[in-house]
């Protein structure tokens, strides 16, 4: 299950090693990067719709590379795979820890990032994408800035906002011309952790802005790794060769 840099890294790695594998997006985004596996787009329909997959599809192994901040999909694949008996591995990438020059107030969750907002009017980068915007409007004194993976096709839900439409991965210069270019003061992030995201973190720190970085959800337990090679040890070491994997 994919949807991050790194899952696209492990993508390749198993098509290379010659893995049957099936890659799977929810189909958030209107073209998402292709994968040289063969790819499923779609949710599964809830637990039960998993379960019903990895049954029919013969899967034997699941990977659950989707982002720190895709909570459902991983809660419901620990659950699928308890009920299938199905391997389960994590592929999770570390979570950023702030540097001595960054300016970094870190907030449990969305509620608690509007309310660091100042009150007084700032122009704020809310670099959070497209589905967590609508509570933002408790402070529509600020100029939001968002990045949207596609056009929004609906009216933004904040009275002043300007949106960029932007595929990351994403790179300092480029966010750093972007937040002079908008006279950006605030920075509004997920701890997604990762390279494809960090972009914007580098270029808070050369500009000294703060940012409020919203933690990832806690999930249940479960086996996980830091590396697409330690993925495919796991799945060597779990019996994997040519069966079916996702
Ligand atoms: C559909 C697949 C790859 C994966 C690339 C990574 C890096 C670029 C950074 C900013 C932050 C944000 C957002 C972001 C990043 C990577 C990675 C990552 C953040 C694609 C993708 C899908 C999505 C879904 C999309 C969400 C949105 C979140 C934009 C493809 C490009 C903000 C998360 O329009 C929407 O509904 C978008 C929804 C979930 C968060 C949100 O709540 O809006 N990602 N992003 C996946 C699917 O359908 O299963 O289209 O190609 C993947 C990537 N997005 O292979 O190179 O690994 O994290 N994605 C965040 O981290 O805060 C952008 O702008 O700085
Ligand atoms: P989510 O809230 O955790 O999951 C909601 C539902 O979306 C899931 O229950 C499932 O539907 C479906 N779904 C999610 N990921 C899927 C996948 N890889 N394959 C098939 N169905 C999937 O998910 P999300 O946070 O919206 O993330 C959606 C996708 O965007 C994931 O691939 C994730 O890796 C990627 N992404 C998310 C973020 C983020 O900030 N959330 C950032 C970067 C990339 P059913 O219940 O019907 O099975």
């Amino acid at each position: 299950m994919g949807g991050t840099t790194e899952a696209s890294q492990l993508a390749r790695a198993l098509h290379m090693a010659g893995f049957d594998a099936v890659f799977s997006y929810a189909g958030r985004t209107a073209a998402p990067l292709a994968q040289p596996l063969p790819t499923r787009i779609g949710g599964f329909g809830g637990v039960p719709g998993l379960v019903d997959y990895l049954r029919t599809a013969g899967i034997s192994h699941v990977i659950d590379a989707t982002h720190p901040f895709a909570a459902g999909m991983s809660k419901n694949a620990i659950s699928a795979c308890i009920e299938t008996k199905t391997p389960l591995l994590g592929l999770e990438r570390p979570a950023w820890c702030a540097g001595v020059d960054d300016h970094w107030q870190r907030v449990p969750d969305l509620e608690t990032a509007i309310t660091a907002l100042p009150d007084c009017p700032a122009r704020v980068f809310l670099a959070i994408g497209k589905q967590t915007l609508a509570p933002f409007a408790a402070k529509p004194q600020h100029h939001y800035l968002l990045r949207l993976v596609d056009p929004p096709e609906a009216a933004l839900p904040l009275p002043d906002a300007q949106a960029v439409i932007a595929r990351g991965p994403f790179t300092p210069e480029g966010d750093e011309a972007l937040l002079r270019a908008h006279r950006i003061t605030h920075i509004v992030a997920k701890n997604s952790g990762g390279s494809g995201a960090e972009a914007k973190l580098i270029a808070a720190r050369k500009l000294t802005l703060p940012v409020i970085l919203i933690d990832r959800p806690a999930l249940p337990s479960r086996e996980t790794v830091g590396s697409v090679p330690h993925v495919l040890d796991w799945l060597h070491h779990h019996g994997a060769s040519t069966e079916r994997g996702v």
